[in-house]
């Protein structure tokens, strides 16, 4: 594999002993090159492989909605692991500690781990890092480019950070190999998971409907992509702003959690015999947009506050400041759904009900917190707290960059300037009304009251 995608977080000597893969942001067996670089070095040593994966009690403001989608996945990798001998120990509690004390209890030789460029995953690793004598590598086993390689700066937007991607693609987009079955040395450690013990010491809201409609796993993902594929990416262009018609694709939760590999869904495009211009918008999307969300949180470490914003935006922000605001909410009267506008409130209704806003009014629903939040701050929190709550695909540099554009500009440039969003670029209902029918919209979420 390219070793371009890997990059050492602790120098040590190596030692005899067991590979150790801890699996955190890319849940899946196949397509997964951390695995893959796990297992090759576990070959080459002649050492065992283990996949382990550490369950926190909490995470940022992720409720049971999304800890259910997640471990039922996790359930899903547990079961393929095992077809191909592979051991798989789900431990619960904080990496910092638990990581170090499983790598001497089993005296692993070498520490393999997914990339993620979230402040608290980065804590965990630093942490991790610190108490171990084992070299410890991290795989960019979720972007097709790997982040740290693409660029060592914050991208202004798409516009830059696009030609540095589609230069490297030909050396990247290449095929995954097939995970080895039995190759690696027998594993001496056997794991029994205890599923529902572990569960049950989740300290999260328990209150947040899980989703029913959208199955989770590795599996579920491949067909979903397949489902897309067959029909509806031909008008994935034409209908993607129309919330009311399902053209999405409806992989972000997939992606999010790793349960499916963005370059498995570019390889699988681009061998569809389509026209290339029915292709553009769904890999701009899939490819660009999303490792451009990365690269933000990777080198902005205010990716999700007022500081992260460009000057211009700050700046700007900054002269609204004391602008009269014709409506004020707070955080729960924004939760609850209690504006004045039918629109917004059926946009929130729809993140509470299914787990997901649709990508345009997505735009909007952010663009409303800031023109009716008392200050910049406030908006981007109340932005950042909700999607993290409710969205199946919270808690990811994907939520984030996509707040801090619709409420700081980020990766967006200067409008004319107006009331309270200065330069920031505005949206109103009229541009919904000219994109889709918005009533039929609010007919379908408007009514709905919290379950
Ligand atoms: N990653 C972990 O390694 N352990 C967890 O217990 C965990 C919980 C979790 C809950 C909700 C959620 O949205 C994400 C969660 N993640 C967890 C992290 C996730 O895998 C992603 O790596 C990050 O959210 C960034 O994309």
């Amino acid at each position: 594999m390219n070793l371009k995608r890997v990059r050492i977080l602790k120098k040590c000597n190596e030692k005899k002993g067991a590979i150790v893969y801890w699996m955190s942001r890319d849940q899946r067996v196949n397509d997964n090159w951390a695995l893959m670089f796990a297992q090759n070095l576990a070959v080459e040593r002649k050492q065992p492989l283990i996949v382990i994966f550490c369950l926190v009690p909490y995470f940022l403001n992720a409720a049971i909605r999304q800890y259910d989608f997640m471990l039922k996945g996790l359930k899903e990798v547990e079961h393929n692991l095992k077809k191909s001998n592979i051991p798989f120990l789900l431990l619960s509690g904080e990496p910092g500690r638990l990581i170090p004390e499983f790598i001497k209890d089993i005296d692993a030789g070498v520490l393999v781990t997914d990339f993620d460029p979230l402040r608290i995953k980065r804590k965990w690793k630093d942490n991790v890092g610190e108490n171990i004598n084992i070299p410890f590598y991290e795989v960019d086993a979720h972007n097709i480019v790997p982040c740290f390689y693409v660029s060592g700066k914050e991208e202004f937007g798409a516009y830059t950070i696009r030609p540095k991607i589609h230069r490297l693609l030909p050396e990247f987009l290449e095929e995954f190999p097939q995970i080895k079955k039995g190759k690696v040395q027998e594993c001496s450690f056997k794991f029994d998971n205890n599923w529902e013990s572990i569960e049950k010491k989740l300290k999260v809201d328990n209150s947040i409907p899980k989703i029913d409609t959208i199955k989770p796993g590795e599996k579920a993902a491949l067909d979903l992509l397949e489902d897309f594929l067959l029909s509806k990416i031909k008008y994935y262009d034409i209908d993607r702003n129309n919330p009311v018609k399902d053209s999405q694709s409806n992989l972000s939760p997939y992606f999010h959690f790793g349960q499916l590999s963005a370059q498995r869904a570019a390889l699988n495009v681009e061998r569809m015999d389509i026209p290339t211009g029915m292709k553009q918008g769904f890999l701009e999307e899939l490819i660009v947009r999303r490792e451009l969300s990365d690269n933000f949180c990777l080198y902005n470490p205010d990716y999700d506050n007022f500081n992260g914003f460009r000057l211009w935006a700050k700046k700007t922000l900054n002269e609204h400041r004391q602008d009269e605001r014709e409506f004020i909410y707070s955080k729960v009267e924004f939760e609850n759904a209690e504006t004045h506008e039918d629109l917004w409130n059926a946009a929130q209704n729809e993140l509470v009900i299914t787990g997901k806003i649709h990508g345009y009014m997505r735009m909007y629903w952010a663009k409303k917190i800031l023109e009716w939040s008392e200050t910049p701050e406030g908006a981007l929190e109340t932005a950042v707290y909700l999607n993290d709550k409710y969205q199946l695909d919270g808690c990811d540099p994907n939520g984030y960059a996509g707040c801090a554009w619709a409420i700081g500009g980020t990766h967006d440039r200067a409008w004319g300037e107006r009331p309270v969003f200065g330069k920031i670029r505005y949206m109103n209902r009229n541009g919904c009304k000219r994109k889709f029918d918005i009533n039929a919209y609010i007919e379908k979420f408007g009514n709905n009251k919290l379950p």
